[in-house]
């Protein structure tokens, strides 16, 4: 029994560690994230993917994706960029099939102004184009509609530089509304912005991978702690955005009309990629050479699927394929939940026992979108019902005639759990608080919406499933990009968080 316990144990450790797709706290950023290939190359490496309607922008729709997990703000000299080698992509399906038929796609090149030193900037950077900015990147934003035109949007724009301190940075803020991209094409204005951000994921990694550990329901683990606040293991780090905002009628099938939301046609599917060439080549002198063809080597669009749906011998192919083929290459892996079947195991007499198999709540959610007749919605939420049957793939699924509900940043973090139907898992807001609802949607709280004759699982404790971090560390921007600026290195002190949010008893347990 023993042995079955720590089995089960070890496994829960593992797909929760893998789980929540962030490295162990540490500058190196090379461990613990979903795949084994990909925590050894964090440039390409999805850190998360959004969707969502833009309340400051009536009739868009806002892209986001991010790169480089736990991404230092004291990391220079050479701090962080883009890989100017790969090419980073984030990916719309409008019909349901799987397939992309939009794609805006990022490159970067890279300049040095003065290669006689050492330095990233030679003096304050008070404008994007400072002189004193000596490490340069600068990048190309092209859109591909598949049998349709391509576009460059914005050629060799200047990325904004890091947020290296008030000396190097007088004016973050001025800097980034410099960078902000905005062009007129066929008469929809785009707004993109790329550059570094706070990181806008918030997450209590640190406890999770502590055996599952969730610190407010300590006293129902296993093992047991005291109960504690949740504490935000990202807060203070930094990632790499690519944010671009769209007119929403340049992205849904033609003819959606978003006063419905019984309209299919206004529902599509997202994630992004990121593609690297074939063949690397380092050279004697000290210079890497790249050639051959892209081949896809990062995958995100749902939060948390490589990391608990796909077991560990298939997570780098998971990386390197394309929702068409999901059914094919991991169909047997959706239905059933090895996650579910875990959580009675470490919280024992606590979280209410699910079923394991036949999980068709998560399948809706994960890969084919929602049906919610039980909130009064008939004709379909966010599933893609143009293709019958239904292709399932594992996309985020937004339905755009869904208005959004708040201004960006301040809908309510448990979206649709919470009556909020512009959030999670209709679209993904940065507000949204993924970790918490995917946690009691493992735990049955979507089941009976889905099967409206099954048992209730949306049930004390599974629909308080937290892990007592509910908002990021920083206030969103209220105007586009809505990320907050990235963390200085000057004033970062990791410790910080530990010391503000947590009880005088812990800090003693913690030896401060
Ligand atoms: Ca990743
Ligand atoms: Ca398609
Ligand atoms: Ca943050
Ligand atoms: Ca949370």
């Amino acid at each position: 029994m023993r042995v079955r316990y720590l089995l089960g144990l070890a496994a829960f450790v593992a797909a929760a560690v893998a789980g929540l797709r962030l490295v162990a706290v540490g500058a190196d950023a090379s461990s613990h994230r979903e795949a084994p290939l990909i925590s050894q190359d964090p440039a390409v490496d999805n850190v998360d993917t959004y969707v969502f309607r833009t309340s400051d922008a009536p009739g868009t729709v806002t892209f986001v994706a991010t790169w480089y997990p736990f991404m230092e703000p004291t990391g220079g000299p050479n701090f962080y960029r883009f890989d100017p080698s790969a090419r980073y992509n984030i990916n719309i399906d409008r019909d349901g099939d799987g397939i992309e038929d939009i794609i805006y796609r990022w490159e970067f090149s890279n300049q040095t102004v003065n290669g006689g030193t050492f330095l990233y900037n030679t003096g304050p950077m008070t404008a994007i184009n400072s002189s004193a900015y000596n490490l340069r990147q600068y990048y190309t934003v092209t859109e591909i509609i598949s049998g349709g035109p391509t576009t460059v949007l914005f050629a060799n724009q200047l990325m904004i530089p890091e947020n290296v301190g008030p000396r190097s940075n007088p004016n973050y803020a001025q800097l980034r509304n410099q960078a902000i991209r905005v062009g007129t094409f066929g008469g929809d204005t785009i707004r993109e912005f790329t550059g570094p951000r706070d990181d806008p994921f918030f997450v209590d990694v640190g406890s999770i991978f502590d055996l599952g550990g969730l610190r407010p329901l300590n006293q129902f683990h296993l093992i047991k702690l005291p109960n504690f606040k949740g504490i935000d293991s990202t807060a203070g780090f930094n990632v790499l955005a690519n944010v671009i905002q769209v007119p929403i009628t340049r992205v849904v099938t033609p003819g959606c009309n978003l006063n419905n939301v019984t309209d299919t046609k206004c529902t599509i599917g997202v994630w992004a990629t990121a593609e690297r060439r074939a063949v690397r080549t380092f050279n004697p002198n000290g210079t890497i050479s790249d050639s051959g063809g892209y081949v896809q080597v990062s995958r995100l669009g749902m939060p948390l699927v490589n990391e608990v749906v796909i077991d560990l011998a298939r997570k780098d192919l998971f990386n390197a394929s394309r929702p068409f083929q999901d059914v094919t290459l991991f169909g047997d892996r959706v239905l059933t939940s090895e996650l579910a079947s875990l959580m009675p195991v470490l919280y024992p007499g606590a979280v209410v026992s699910t079923p394991v198999t036949n999980r068709n709540d998560l399948l809706a959610i994960f890969a084919t979108g929602l049906n919610l007749p039980a909130l009064g919605i008939t004709g379909g939420y966010n599933n893609q019902q143009q293709l019958s049957p239904t292709k399932p793939s594992e996309q985020i699924r937004i339905n755009l005639a869904v208005p959004p509900s708040a201004p960006v940043g301040q809908g309510k973090r448990l979206g649709i759990l919470d009556g909020d139907l512009a959030g999670f898992p209709n679209g993904r807001r940065l507000e949204d608080d993924v970790v918490d609802i995917e946690l009691r949607a493992v735990a049955g709280v979507f089941y009976k919406l889905v099967n409206p004759s099954a048992p209730d699982y949306n049930v004390f404790p599974n629909n308080a499933l937290t892990d007592g971090v509910d908002r990021n560390d920083k206030e969103f921007l209220t105007t586009f990009p809505y990320l907050a600026d990235p963390w200085d290195g000057y004033y970062r002190i990791h410790q910080n968080q530990y010391q503000t949010q947590a009880a005088s008893s812990f800090l003693n347990a913690a030896g401060w």
